[in-house]
């Protein structure tokens, strides 16, 4: 089975779009697949979850650390880098089993006719240390030959608006590089420490033994990591060096710290066809994490020196291969869509914050500072499905993450005059809201454009509810509610009764001026999304206090005096709340009220009136906002989570009616046709829906630019979609807190799909083919669960594998 995603040959066009293929991390932070050699032009990153700056009146986006990777290699003075040397073979891989990037590259030698140098290097974020990145890098000449290598912490890494450490400066501590400096807005900590420990192979350690290199630069007593292959090495060539950063092989080093940076430079001695080997220990702290940063950083790098690359790359492996035994989806009879579905699974695992409720996902995972590394709806509605049926733990940080952001929403709905809790359109660590007025620029004047993002997505505090239901409902744990859950929801709900209007000459409850999923059409009035979201936050608030009541009910007692909207208020609303209906003969939800009044324009002939590929086709004069023309779905997400109201026929009429006017202009859009398609029975027209979703990081072709605002990046949200596609969709499977029910229906070409599920503490694995339905539940599981299969309902207890026809 494939694991590996890999890339041959150089080419210059994709720096930017393989820094997003190549990326890996651990949650805690995010290192873009950028090569050893490439500095802030090529965007390298090194994206930490949750820490965010300010520079002047720019945009607030998060904080990239200095680059502990940096290395550059010389040969006559001459750097070998793809970007300057056409290399003569060039292959950059990853291994998304166990989060390994992998680079070779061979180069012509500067000044020979037939010598060749090869760089190789393979780099981890390790899953089971989080501040730590290991990387080990080696370097063989087909020619005897002297080469130069700068290795150490660069601080001049990719910035949108930044730079955003003050007082970067380099310093040599306890044998390791160190790079430490503060943010601009917050004054928080930074730091990057860096050991290194560079083995020779075999030949250059005897030469080296004999004495017919140089001796080693420095050698300190107190060899601590006698573990692995770089101790046996170092045993052989009977170097003894301490692992904290001493160069302990061939020639002359130097160190150079200053102002940004701290590297060293090595003078290598190379042997013809010998490998030699550089791990680099990189160790990132910040004040978000307590304690003193430098001393955490560099105690962090050298423990993972003292522990040994072989060693540390076992345990990161193990704990890879414990997430993919939680989830991996496994599809037999397609290979294309098993990879892109797996390397989606992967996309999202590498940005999950397993390790704090504080941290959500943002839009653009940790793959830089796009949509200035903020946490939108995509989490809720198209991230949480995954993490809800496979790690809930990982579910329920992401929804306690709205619970500590309560205050940044309630902020929000004050400052525009309302009640309760509007959450951030677009939220950093606070709940404030980082979304602007003017998010584009237009094309044509250059001038900022007023979107409605910002103050007119209602819907995200819908959303927010909804999130902390399912989770609830999912897992049966009720202390997501305890803990703030109830809170939030009924914050929520009292800021819809303030937006509301009550229609007083139709009797009902209305909600104008709002922006829904799709952005092309502003401020519009009774979005069927918007309104069917909000009468399900209604009701999850009546449910959530009755639960409060009956649980606590002096603090239910207390919120429900705090304010002056009662819950009959809310119940008052939720009855009485317009949501559009299908129309009784075409059965067709109109997006919007007066929708229909809009030009109704094919997309070609829409896109045939563009003057330039990047102008916005939204906003004030957008070319989609006077057309039926939509950036994403819309009524067709609706008919997605409340596919329980509608029938097929009514799904299918939406379906083929929006069908041809969504632009997909967004990454949510796709997997949500795919959802739709296989719902009603038609998988081979969701299929290419779905293959887009889960291709999207790996092809890099959705849309880069709006206006002139760069927006490319990882898609967690299409990655989130692309699980949810295969599994909720194709395979049919829903859960409802109580019955797993498996209704599939697969693509033609999928003779199987399986899947892992962990479902109230227990956890199964249920194979899908086109005929019969398996599921087996785990000897450890504590009880028994209720699955209908087809038309048919069985009790799975521990143990057990009960298959059923379904033909
Ligand atoms: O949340 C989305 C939105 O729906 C469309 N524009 C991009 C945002 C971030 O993914």
């Amino acid at each position: 089975m494939n694991w590996i995603i890999r890339e041959k040959g150089y080419d210059k066009q994709r720096v930017t779009t393989n820094g997003n293929k190549f990326m890996i991390g651990n949650g805690y932070m995010g290192y873009r697949g950028t090569l050893e050699e490439y500095g802030r032009f090529e965007l390298t990153a090194t994206t930490l979850a949750g820490l965010y700056d300010q520079v002047g009146d720019n945009w607030r986006e998060p904080v990239n650390a200095p680059n502990g990777l940096f290395t550059q290699v010389f040969c006559d003075g001459e750097l070998l880098s793809v970007l300057s040397s056409g290399p003569l073979e060039h292959v950059q891989e990853l291994d998304i089993r166990h989060a390994v990037h992998r680079r070779r590259t061979v180069f012509r030698t500067p000044g020979s006719a037939s010598g060749r140098i090869t760089l190789s290097a393979e780099r981890f974020c390790s899953a089971e240390r989080l501040h730590l990145i290991v990387s080990k890098i080696s370097v063989q000449c087909s020619e005897d030959q002297e080469l130069l290598i700068r290795t150490g912490i660069d601080g001049d890494v990719w910035d949108i608006n930044g730079p955003h450490l003050e007082g970067l400066t380099g310093s040599e501590a306890e044998g390791s590089l160190l790079l430490a400096g503060r943010t601009q807005e917050l004054h928080v900590p930074v730091a990057v420490a860096e050991g290194l420990v560079c083995v020779p192979g075999e030949a250059a350690a005897d030469a080296l033994a004999q004495g017919k290199m140089p001796a080693p630069v420095e050698k300190r007593p107190g060899d601590k990591a006698a573990v692995g292959s770089e101790a046996e090495a170092r045993a052989r060539a009977g170097v003894r060096g301490e692992v904290e950063g001493k160069v302990n092989v061939g020639s002359e080093s130097t160190t150079e710290v200053g102002a940004g940076f701290a590297y060293r430079e090595i003078r290598l001695h190379c042997l013809a066809g010998e490998t030699y080997t550089f791990y680099k220990y990189v160790s990132v702290s910040t004040g978000l994490d307590g304690g003193a940063v430098s001393q955490a950083a560099l105690k962090c790098s050298r423990e993972a020196a003292e522990c040994g690359y072989d060693a540390l790359l076992r345990e990161h492996a193990e704990s890879w291969e414990q997430k993919w035994s939680r989830s991996d989806v496994v599809i037999e009879g397609d290979e294309e869509a098993q990879l892109a579905l797996r390397y989606s699974l992967y996309q999202l695992h590498i940005i999950s914050p397993g390790h704090s409720e504080k941290l959500s996902i943002p839009a653009r995972g940790l793959s830089g500072q796009v949509y200035k590394g903020a946490v939108f709806w995509d989490t809720e509605m198209f991230m949480l499905p995954f993490f809800l049926y496979t790690q809930p733990e990982v579910a329920r940080n992401l929804l306690m993450y709205r619970v500590h952001t309560l205050d940044g929403a309630k902020r929000k709905a004050a400052e525009y005059g309302y009640e309760g809790a509007f959450y951030a359109w677009e939220s950093q660590e606070t709940g404030n809201d980082a979304c602007t007025l003017f998010n584009v620029n237009d094309v044509f004047t250059g001038r900022p454009m007023r979107t409605y993002f910002r103050d007119k997505q209602i819907h995200i505090s819908a959303d927010v509810a909804y999130g902390i239901w399912q989770y609830y409902r999912f897992t049966g744990d009720d202390s997501i509610l305890l803990d703030g859950g109830v809170e939030v929801v009924w914050e929520c709900a009292r800021f819809f009764y303030s937006y509301a209007y009550f229609n007083p000459g139709k009797l009902r409850y209305e909600i104008l001026d709002v922006t829904g999923p799709d952005e092309y059409h502003e401020r519009v009035n009774n979005n069927a999304f918007t309104n069917e979201m909000v009468k399900k936050c209604l009701s999850i608030t009546l449910e959530a206090l009755d639960y409060l009541k009956g649980k606590r009910p002096k603090r239910y007692d207390a919120l429900i005096s705090r304010s002056v909207v009662t819950p009959e208020q809310i119940q008052e609303m939720h009855d009485l709340l317009y949501v559009q209906q299908p129309d009784p003969s075409s059965r067709l939800i109109e997006q919007f009220d007066r929708y229909y009044k809009l030009e109704d324009v094919s997309l070609p002939e829409l896109k045939s009136r563009m003057l330039n590929p990047h102008e916005y086709l939204g906003g004030g004069n957008g070319l989609a906002t006077t057309t039926q023309i939509l950036k994403q779905a819309d009524v067709v997400l609706l008919l997605h989570l409340f596919g329980e109201q509608y029938d097929r026929d009514t799904k299918r009429a939406n379906w083929e009616y929006y069908e041809p006017r969504t632009e997909h202009g967004s990454s949510l859009s796709s997997c949500i046709y795919a959802l739709v398609a296989a719902d009603i029975g038609i998988p081979d027209w969701g299929y290419p829906y779905f293959m887009r979703t889960a291709t999207i990081d790996l092809t890099g072709e959705s849309k880069q630019y709006v206006g002139d605002l760069y927006i490319g990046g990882t898609h967690p949200a299409a990655n989130g979609g692309a699980w949810m596609a295969a599994v909720l969709g194709f395979a049919g499977l829903r859960f409802d807190g109580k019955t797993v029910r498996i209704k599939p229906s697969l693509p033609e070409k999928w003779r199987s799909v399986e899947i892992p599920l962990h479902l109230l503490n227990q956890s199964y694995r249920v194979r899908v083919g086109q005929e019969e339905i398996t599921v087996e539940a785990l000897a450890e599981n504590a009880g028994s669960l209720e699955f209908q299969l087809g038309d048919h309902i069985v009790f799975v207890r521990p143990g057990e594998k009960i298959s059923q026809n379904i033909r």
